[in-house]
């Protein structure tokens, strides 16, 4: 590629007095005959370019994400452009560029998401583009500290090996005053909830403060726990400034809490990784509010797949991936490369345990484990806090519903001799 852009030169100079070099300039980042190195990062884009061809929008999203801009320069070296990005494939509207790695450094997020999906999503040569899938190579993988538990480690906790784990969001999502938000958790876990998480705008409020909620709800489970003989775990929403954040996992652990919940986009990557390498012994659940921003647009935006992947390369343990069936939008295929990107081969990290959650109820369940299998926490707020019987029946009726969807048998079946899943059967009919 240097030599094709050596070559060109006289064709750059010629294409300057006719205003062209721009557009010269970011085809040299086009080399479909490129076979990307197993040290090099590789990103996929679809784009719609506007005012300029696809090969040449293209080579803008390289030369814009590693060493290029909009003209030429009097300063470039013959160093410099060999650690040009190259698109080597361009499919339909899909491009796959590949990225040196000396364009990053190791173990820094920010500095990696600011070159591949940064400045790019504003050209005004394109007028979309969505990054769609990211894949680090080991070397830079490594520099980050992958899931310290991941599904393994969370059943290993659990002690829950066979089903999917059944998780609540405590309802209503702000509001509850701690003794109250500690009853509900109760109720939940006696009802047969493995999991009862915050909700992700709920952090230390008039309301709830952080620490009062904290003892008034681990107390919850350990009562709930001696009534069921069965682990019982809390996930405390600790997300704040970074500092805040840290202290409230420090006082986590020394009240006896084993996770925590972190909303990872709005606090960001770099206060997830200060988290992360905390090596603290803490499951780390994410929440990723706010994501739709940027993941709901076919067209523009960066998916959630590659979100899942950075996410996991942090070392986040659980992670929301949609649902298929629930209240958010996300469709099956994108779940499923979600989920992909929670469990695919990743240079040894563990996987990550995925979450179904947004609109779920125990009808539902059969559907959960057809798209996800038995490695997923099924997580529902008002699918067991709306039951008309109450928290307890609620989370009772979902377990039924687990055990039934396991089994093979219908729910309406299981239902005719266990009154509480007839009970949420008859509240939400679809
Ligand atoms: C679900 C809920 C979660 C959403 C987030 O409540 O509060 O925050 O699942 O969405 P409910 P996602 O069970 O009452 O719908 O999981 O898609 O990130
Ligand atoms: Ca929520």
């Amino acid at each position: 590629m240097v030599v094709g852009i050596v070559k060109d030169f006289k064709a750059k100079l010629v294409s300057l007095f006719a205003g062209e070099l721009n557009v010269l300039k970011y085809v040299d980042f086009v080399d479909l005959n490129y076979k990307p190195k197993d040290s090099d990062l590789l990103c996929a884009f679809t784009l719609e370019p506007e005012g300029m061809d696809l090969k040449e929008a293209a080579g803008a999203i390289a030369a814009e994400s590693s060493v290029g801009t909009w003209t030429q320069l009097t300063t470039e070296k013959p160093y410099v452009t060999k650690l040009a990005a190259h698109v080597y494939s361009l499919e339909g509207n899909t491009a796959k560029i590949a990225y040196p790695i000396e364009l990053f450094e190791a173990g820094n997020m920010p500095n990696i998401l600011s070159g591949v999906a940064g400045n790019v999503f504003g050209l005004k040569a394109l007028l979309n583009l969505r990054l769609t899938d990211i894949q680090l190579p080991a070397e830079l993988t490594k520099s980050f500290k992958g899931p310290r538990y991941g599904i393994e480690g969370i059943r290993k906790l659990l002690k829950v090996k066979n089903r999917p784990l059944v998780g609540t969001i405590i309802k209503p999502k702000l509001g509850l005053k701690s003794e109250d938000h500690a009853e509900v958790a109760y109720e939940a876990w006696a009802g047969g909830c493995d999991i009862v998480k915050d909700d992700e705008n709920l952090s230390s409020q008039k309301f709830n403060p952080f620490e009062d909620r904290l003892h008034a709800t681990l107390d919850a489970r350990d009562r709930a726990e001696a009534e069921t003989g069965e682990k019982k775990v809390y996930m405390i929403n600790i997300t704040a400034e970074t500092e805040t954040m840290l202290d409230r996992a420090d006082v986590v652990i020394d009240h006896g809490g084993e996770y925590v919940m972190v909303d990872i986009l709005t606090c960001g990557w770099a206060a997830l990784q200060t988290l992360r390498n905390q090596n603290y012994r803490l499951v780390i659940h994410a929440h990723r509010a706010g994501h739709a921003a940027f993941t709901k647009s076919q067209k523009h935006g960066i998916a959630m797949r590659p979100i899942a992947t950075v996410a996991r390369a942090i070392g986040v343990d659980q992670l929301h991936v949609g649902t298929v069936v629930g209240k958010m939008s996300e469709t099956k295929p994108e779940v499923l490369e979600n989920i992909e990107a929670c469990k695919a081969p990743m240079h040894g990290f563990n996987p990550v345990m995925p979450v179904a959650s947004g609109g779920v109820h125990p009808r539902l369940v059969p559907a959960l484990l057809e798209v996800f299998g038995k490695d997923v926490v099924i997580q529902a707020g008002g699918g067991i806090h709306g039951h008309p019987e109450g928290t307890k029946t609620g989370a009772l009726a979902m377990r039924h519903a687990v055990d039934a969807a396991l089994k093979g048998i219908s729910l309406e079946e299981v239902a005719e001799e266990h009154v509480e899943l007839r009970g949420a059967l008859e509240t939400w009919k679809e």
